[in-house]
């Protein structure tokens, strides 16, 4: 669940980053506020999580997209932390080999 204060702050997140007032977050302008929320994504990343969230399909993310992000995104693991698991996968394979 997301408290009120969360929404407020995603809200003002939002609308700081929406550098040219369209309404909506471009891939550049979700890094910033993704950023500004403490959520520190690469490029890819972020456009990872604009096409997951991007429900509507119009290539940027309304406010009603960006909460479901933060909701759900805001406690995944990141691309990264997948990545990790598969390096630890990796030297699990090299370590049984003979
Ligand atoms: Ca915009």
């Amino acid at each position: 669940m997301t408290s009120h204060d969360d929404r407020v702050r995603y809200f003002e997140a939002f609308h700081r980053h929406d550098f040219n007032n369209d309404g909506v977050l471009n891939s550049e302008e979700l890094m910033a506020a993704l950023q500004d929320l403490g959520r520190d994504e690469e490029a890819a990343g972020t456009e990872h999580l604009l096409r997951t969230y991007d429900a509507d399909g119009s290539g940027s993310i309304s406010f009603d997209e960006f909460l479901a992000l933060m909701e759900k995104a805001g406690t995944e693991t990141s691309p990264q932390a997948s990545t990790d698991v598969w390096d630890a996968r990796r030297e699990d394979d090299e370590r049984t080999r003979p």
